[in-house]
């Protein structure tokens, strides 16, 4: 089966970038599928598995780190960025991978984890190796607080938390001195204001591009530009930490940053790359910043206000979503990236629960909920992201005990919460077994044998029990099931250019259970209309309803038998949509 990699946008026009119709998968490689049987999964498992990712007919994968690492947060914490893990398998491995993505007309987009490195990355050994070493300044040193003893409660730098728990400091003896980590101890934050730093990132990036790599997806990009004095961040009620994100989230020399990047990389790179920063804390402001393609900064950015609506602050509480506040957030991210710049669509990344379980019904409407959530998400403008897995419906796992997690984020928030803070164990458990990332990170269901056919030794997380009847075999090329949805989705936005680059209208903002959107493109109308919840529902007022009450039904969820194009809309479809009922009807007839 061929890609569709070396095309340039369906819309014909010449000056689109050529991911601008593209939609990407990102494969999460311990999870994915595992060739030698150690229970872990690896690039060869990758490999093997390309069949499915041409079948689904994603255009770009990106593959989650798989660096050589100590593991301590699944890779995102990078020893040796210029070779492979061995648990992964080996630098020729990740080149055969490289050669079969590209035989197919795909493109191969790598996670770069430049915020930080391992403690045990070579260049923190000799940063701390003494308070003169050649590197020192490569990472972030402070001297404990004036007048306190360096390693005693209180004693840090100052009030920051790390983004799992405990203080953003640890105290190192042999030196006397405290070094930062916004994330767990293993992962010291390097210093960007030290051009040395810059440039060992710059090299070791186009040395991936010199060997055939097609971009990266930035780990934290915008936490990169700490500020200079390092102030003590403002009071949190409830924390024992200050709030230090506006010390280091869109630092004032991030752009400059960023755009260094671009001249000394990017724009020397033998082909072109995309390039995508993860950016969390970033509006839709900032983001016009980061994506305008004059400013040469980066393609598009991850935003996570929308994956927040249904959070607390603490990452552990879950609240209800309204719907009303998931299209207020959305729909100003298209309006505010319509002119200049570019969206990212997402509901689900290695970081967050399985969609279908978050926001859909995993029990009753599985298969419904599914694909009216990706119905709505992959008919904005942008591009669209599916996570391993959520093309086949993939759910949360039914967690008990603490034990049952592996990840080191819930870990540490549930040791926070209940030992530091004293919250009830149980209900902390209760918000991690549905908002964990483990959820997402639990083994790709293949098939229905033993361990789901993603090992054939034990899998390092518990597989779904629910994979005799969840998984790949079962649905791929099988009409009707949300893998063959999602192929007809991702077969939309290339055959339609409406959808990938035409005119967004959020329509019904305030209706709490439809989600109905428009797009147009010169005389051509798309509207897709969904039920997000899982009862009969009458549609109310949509603009001309009587015109779009003949239009041609291009896809929906009900009905499972394929349809054929020119199917024409029973009207009784813009009355009153079923439980999780979701259409994407289209007009040629100008607007
Ligand atoms: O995540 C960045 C981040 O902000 C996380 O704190 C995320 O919001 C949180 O885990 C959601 O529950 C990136 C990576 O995607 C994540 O896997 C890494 O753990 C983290 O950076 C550190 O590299």
């Amino acid at each position: 089966m061929t890609g569709r990699g070396g095309s340039g946008p369906s819309g014909g026009a010449a000056d689109r970038p050529w991911w601008s119709d593209a939609v990407v998968y990102q494969i999460y490689p311990r999870s994915f599928a595992d060739s030698d049987g150690d229970g872990i999964g690896d690039l060869r498992g990758i490999t093997a598995h390309l069949d499915h990712l041409s079948a689904l007919g994603v255009d770009v994968l990106w593959l989650s780190p798989v660096y050589r690492s100590p593991q301590a947060d699944n890779g995102y914490d990078v020893s040796d960025y210029q070779d492979v893990d061995p648990v992964f398998g080996t630098l020729a491995d990740l080149d055969d991978l490289l050669d079969q993505v590209h035989a197919r007309g795909l493109r191969l987009v790598m996670d770069l984890v430049v915020n930080h490195t391992s403690d045990e990355h070579a260049w923190f050994v000799d940063s701390r190796s003494a308070a003169d070493s050649a590197r020192r300044d490569w990472y972030i040193w402070r001297p404990p607080r004036p007048g306190t003893v360096g390693g005693t409660p209180g004693a840090e730098p100052n009030n920051w938390g790390s983004a799992f728990g405990g203080p953003a400091w640890t105290f190192d003896p042999s030196t006397g001195e405290y070094y930062l980590h916004l994330f767990t101890p293993k992962q010291p934050d390097l210093n960007w204001a030290n051009p040395q730093v810059r440039s060992a990132v710059h090299a070791m990036m186009t040395w991936w591009l010199d060997r055939g790599v097609d971009g990266f997806r930035m780990d934290v990009i915008n936490f990169i530009d700490k500020a200079v004095d390092l102030p003590d961040g403002s009071a949190v009620p409830g924390s024992r930490f200050g709030d230090g994100g506006p010390h280091y989230v869109n630092g004032p020399r991030l752009h400059g940053y960023l755009r260094e990047m671009n001249e000394r990389v990017f724009a020397r790179s033998p082909r072109p790359c995309l390039a995508v920063g993860e950016t969390p804390g970033v509006g839709v402001a900032d983001a016009v910043l980061f994506t305008d393609p004059a400013r040469h900064e980066l393609d598009m950015v991850f935003q996570f206000e929308h994956a927040e609506l249904d959070r607390g602050r603490q990452r552990w509480v879950h609240r209800p979503l309204d719907l009303r506040d998931l299209k207020e957030s959305l729909g100003r991210w298209q309006r505010g990236l319509a002119e200049t710049g570019w969206n990212s669509l997402y509901l689900s990344n290695h970081d967050q629960a399985r969609l279908v379980s978050r926001y859909g019904d995993d029990l009753r409407f599985r298969y419904e909920s599914a694909t009216a959530l990706a119905t709505v998400l992959h008919l904005h403008r942008g591009t669209p992201y599916v996570y391993q897995g959520e093309e086949l419906g993939m759910t949360n796992y039914p967690f008990g005990g603490i034990d049952d997690f592996q990840d080191v984020e819930a870990v540490e928030l549930f040791r926070e919460a209940t030992e530091v803070q004293g919250v009830d164990p149980q209900e902390v458990l209760a918000g991690l077994r549905l908002l964990s990332r483990d959820n997402a990170r639990t083994p790709m269901q293949w098939d229905a044998t033993a361990h789901a056919g993603f090992s054939t030794g034990t899998p390092w997380l518990a597989v779904n029990p629910n994979h005799t009847e969840v998984n790949a075999a079962a649905q791929v090329g099988v009409p009707g099931s949300v893998f063959d949805y999602y192929r007809r989705l991702i077969a939309l936005r290339h055959t339609e250019p409406t959808v990938a680059v035409g005119d967004f209208t959020m329509l019904l903002p305030q209706d709490t259970r439809i989600y109905a959107l428009l797009r147009t493109l010169g005389a051509t109308g798309v509207l897709a209309i969904a039920n997000l919840s899982g009862e009969t529902v009458i549609v109310p007022d949509l603009p001309e309803r009587s015109r779009w009450a003949g239009a041609e039904v291009v896809l929906r969820n009900y009905h499972r038998a394929p349809d054929g194009p020119g199917a024409a809309a029973d009207g009784d479809a813009l009355r009153s949509l079923g439980p999780w009922e979701a259409r994407v009807l289209r007009r040629r007839d100008g607007r």
